[in-house]
């Protein structure tokens, strides 16, 4: 499949600018600086990047606890996610929404969750809408592979397939649920072939290559569009990171740890845009210099920010 070199570009920096924002992300918190829990994405960037590179800015996306991928994808400034994940008055939900539960409007981020499951029913709210106003939105829901023995997975994957809505759930299988693995908790592994259960198709695509992603999720988009329902995706990937910061991450073998570090996305890639001629090593630098410059301002900005007034804290609970 032929995407436009403008679009390979963004992909690219939109990869990194993930990678460079959690491992910051990850200094900081381990520096004290960030209040409650944060779980990273590292490793996982092709998922939310291959997605996203689909969407327009008025299509939905729902997201998780590991939801910062997602969201910077969908094109939510570094700055205003910084100070929100710091707690401050300036964040994108005035410091009030934190890691986990991340929106923005503004660029159709109907919300991380930290519920498991969440991110399903409510994606699939915003698929009945869209469907409802005749518009060709389409609604995406990033899960992990620990939501899938949920109720409101099943509820909602139920529904949207009955009703053809524009719908995709896209499952980020990193094998691991906290600490309990996939193979320890769900019998059928091969876990597109749930789709089939639902009456709607079921891919499962190397989600530590772009491309595949992206190629999956067009044509699911195109399906969506064209009214025959939802698709469900599951991009087998890896976290390079512990569940969150601060797991002592005991559970994993080095073995497999050292096999994530070598399935790294963002190398694979660079090296693929560089075959391509879309790239060279130095513009390749050029653009990680300019993402870790964009977190130095970001992160500058959330430090210098202030915290919410106590008078505000019973402001903005129901919008
Ligand atoms: C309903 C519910 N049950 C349990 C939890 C606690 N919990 C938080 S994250 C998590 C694991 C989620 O695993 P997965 O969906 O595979 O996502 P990953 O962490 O691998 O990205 C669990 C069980 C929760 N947040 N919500």
């Amino acid at each position: 499949m032929k995407i436009e070199k403008e679009k390979l570009l963004w992909m690219y920096r939109t990869m990194v600018r993930i990678r460079v924002f959690e491992e910051r992300i990850g200094d900081e918190f381990a520096a004290g600086k960030i209040p409650g829990f944060v779980h990273l994405s590292s490793g996982q960037e092709a998922n939310p990047v291959g997605v996203c590179a689909n969407l327009r800015r008025d299509d939905y996306i729902t997201s998780n606890h590991r939801g910062h991928g997602h969201l910077i994808a969908k094109g939510l400034p570094l700055d205003i996610m910084t100070a929100e994940i710091f707690g401050k008055k300036t964040g994108v939900n005035k410091g009030k929404a934190g890691s986990q539960h991340l929106t923005d409007m503004a660029v159709g981020c109907l919300g991380a969750e930290g519920i498991q499951g969440t991110p399903v029913p409510v994606a699939v709210g915003a698929a009945l809408s869209a469907k409802l106003r005749g518009t060709d939105q389409v609604a995406v829901a990033f899960i992990g592979d620990g939501t899938l023995n949920t109720g409101r997975f099943h509820e909602g994957l139920n529904l949207a397939a009955a009703w053809k809505l524009p719908f995709i759930c896209y499952c980020e299988n990193n094998t691991w649920a906290e600490s309990t693995n996939i193979y320890d908790a769900t019998a059928l592994t091969d876990i597109s072939q749930r789709a089939m259960g639902y009456g709607i198709p079921g891919i499962a695509v190397d989600g530590n290559d772009v491309f595949a992603v992206y190629e999956a999720v067009y044509e699911a988009v195109a399906r969506a569009k064209r009214g025959e329902g939802p698709t469900f995706i599951e991009g087998r990937t890896c976290r390079r990171r512990g569940h969150f910061e601060g797991d002592s991450h005991l559970y994993r073998g080095q073995e497999e740890k050292d096999e994530c570090l070598k399935r790294d996305p963002i190398p694979r890639f660079r090296k693929k845009l560089i075959e391509m001629g879309i790239l060279t090593e130095p513009e390749a630098d050029k653009i990680e210099r300019e993402i870790k410059g964009e977190m130095d301002e970001a992160l500058k900005f959330a430090e210098e920010s202030p915290f919410p007034e106590p008078e505000e804290v019973y402001t903005d609970e129901f919008v």
